[in-house]
């Protein structure tokens, strides 16, 4: 089926906003840097990059029949938060898996930012002293069977919503809003920067842009940011979402290797633990264009996007479009790191 004929059901305020960074791009003076905002795409709580997954898996879910989500993630996990906002949006009930996939040792962390507005949006959170893994984990499939057991219709929703058949859709078609916006803009995007952990937001862009790149001709690098720390897992899931997607999507080909491209370096040692490039990128992002960054996820692949264009890794005629993912409500658990 071709991408534009699978239902889409509208969780976003329409296109993610595109604009130039220009203070940082002259701070780098290499690149043309410019972002694409999913972190003020949405009116559903802060939104960010789960919403488009999710605006392809809510017809699914509609048409199921079922009465409750159900899904998984870390204590400040953005894509559970993202989850709760839709049930409540759809007036469906929700249960969460939150755990501690990140050794951040704050007593806020179970108590503020994304946590905080899931329970206010009335999800039923519950805290699991699990360690980080993107794959399936028994956890969920024990809050799946809860909520049967307690005569309720569960619709499941993996890690990210990566897993899900259908999870890459939305940043397939985030290749082809890019390309309207281009457009408008008069600008011509050679290279996407994106972070990845549980893949299916670079997944879902790889497959875009190769049937993007199959009708147009023109090629680009979709960078991936590896922010999981656990490099082979991200690299594997996002090379099988990614074909997957494509064969959805009838791509008619299969992608080359070099349309899948994890870069290593910048999530340190563990997930969910910033380091030295992290804060730097986050204080570049700050102030000198006001874009907040978490210390998770968006500072990483910023402090990635920032090396490659200081080194002229991403040459200087490039024109290079970081995807701002969302991610902010977590920084109110790290506070003490600007303390
Ligand atoms: C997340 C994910 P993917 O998981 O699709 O690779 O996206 C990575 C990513 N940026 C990038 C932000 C702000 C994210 O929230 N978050 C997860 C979560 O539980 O929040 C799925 C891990």
């Amino acid at each position: 089926m071709k991408l534009q004929e699978f239902p889409r059901h509208p969780l976003t305020f329409g296109p993610s906003p595109v604009h130039h960074l220009e203070r940082l791009s002259r701070h780098l003076g290499g690149a043309q840097v410019w972002a694409k905002r999913e972190d003020v795409s949405s009116g559903l709580a802060f939104g960010g990059n789960k919403v488009r997954k999710l605006e392809y898996i809510v017809p699914d879910v509609l048409a199921s029949g079922a009465d409750t989500l159900v899904s998984i993630g870390g204590y400040q996990s953005n894509h559970t938060r993202q989850v709760a906002a839709v049930a409540a949006f759809l007036g469906l009930k929700c249960r969460l898996v939150q755990e501690h996939w990140v050794p951040w040792e704050d007593p806020t962390n179970t108590q503020v930012g994304n946590i905080l507005l899931s329970r206010m949006m009335g999800a039923d959170s519950r805290l699991d002293p699990a360690g980080f893994d993107i794959g399936i984990r028994d956890s969920w499939k024990n809050a799946l069977a809860e909520v049967e057991a307690a005569g309720g219709r569960p619709y499941p929703i993996p890690a990210g919503a990566s897993e899900h058949p259908l999870g890459g859709l939305g940043f397939a078609n985030w290749a082809f809003e890019v390309a309207e916006q281009e457009k408008q803009l008069d600008v011509l995007f050679d290279t996407i920067v994106v972070c990845t952990v549980t893949g299916s937001t670079h997944a879902g862009m790889i497959a875009g842009f190769a049937a993007l790149e199959d009708l147009t001709g023109v090629k680009r690098r979709v960078l991936g940011i590896d922010a999981s720390a656990t490099l082979e897992q991200t690299r594997d899931q996002v090379g099988r979402i990614a074909r997957a997607t494509a064969a959805l999507i009838d791509l008619g080909r299969d992608l080359r290797d070099d349309e899948i491209t994890v870069l290593e370096g910048w999530a340190g040692e563990l997930y969910g633990i910033p380091v030295d490039s992290t804060m730097e990128a986050i204080r570049l992002g700050a102030q000198l264009e006001a874009m907040i960054t978490d210390p998770v996820y968006e500072g990483k692949s910023l402090a990635g996007l920032i090396d490659l264009v200081s080194s002229g890794e991403i040459g200087r005629d490039s024109t290079v479009l970081y995807a701002h993912l969302g991610g902010q409500p977590a920084i109110n658990a790290y506070h003490r790191l600007w303390a």
